[in-house]
């Protein structure tokens, strides 16, 4: 009885994540996923191909549900598919071969984009893992695509 009142409950739930998740968001409901504002990773070189919004649906006590830019310690079924991406959010994110934030890596702005990860000045198409949203707009500390010099 109360297994089945708590399914019917998760079914109930998920049904209004699904329905409240976009209108309920912290930008315009039209934002189309390439648009949001955080990293977006895309499966082809260009920022074409298969696309992973670096976003996690949570209940917030003022606005209801809301999408907010949330780091992966396991990119799962994106792990090493990333060919090109582009840093929407307002900080700066580190993108990391290895699951869990370990291996070779690379550190990217807001406002910067990379079109082709198998530049042969990266070499990194098809690596990334897990992605870090770091707490500023700066690079400092870690290796990054593009210098600021
Ligand atoms: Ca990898």
């Amino acid at each position: 009885m109360s297994r089945i009142r708590t399914r019917l409950a998760l079914a109930t739930i998920a049904s209004a994540v699904a329905v409240l998740g976009v209108s309920g968001a912290t930008t315009p409901a039209h934002a189309a996923d390439e648009e949001w504002p955080t990293l977006v990773l895309r499966g082809d070189a260009g920022y074409e191909g298969s696309i992973r919004v670096m976003r996690e649906l949570v209940s917030n006590p003022y606005y209801g549900w809301v999408y907010v830019p949330t780091s992966s310690p396991d990119l799962g079924g994106f792990s090493d598919k990333t060919s090109s991406l582009s840093n929407n959010d307002a900080v700066a994110w580190v993108l990391y071969d290895d699951k869990y934030y370990f291996d070779r890596h690379y550190c990217i702005r807001p406002g910067e984009t990379v079109p082709n990860l198998s530049s042969s000045r990266w070499k990194f198409n098809d690596k990334i893992s897990s992605a870090k949203r770091l707490a500023t707009a700066s690079c400092a500390g870690y290796p990054a695509f593009y210098s600021t010099s």
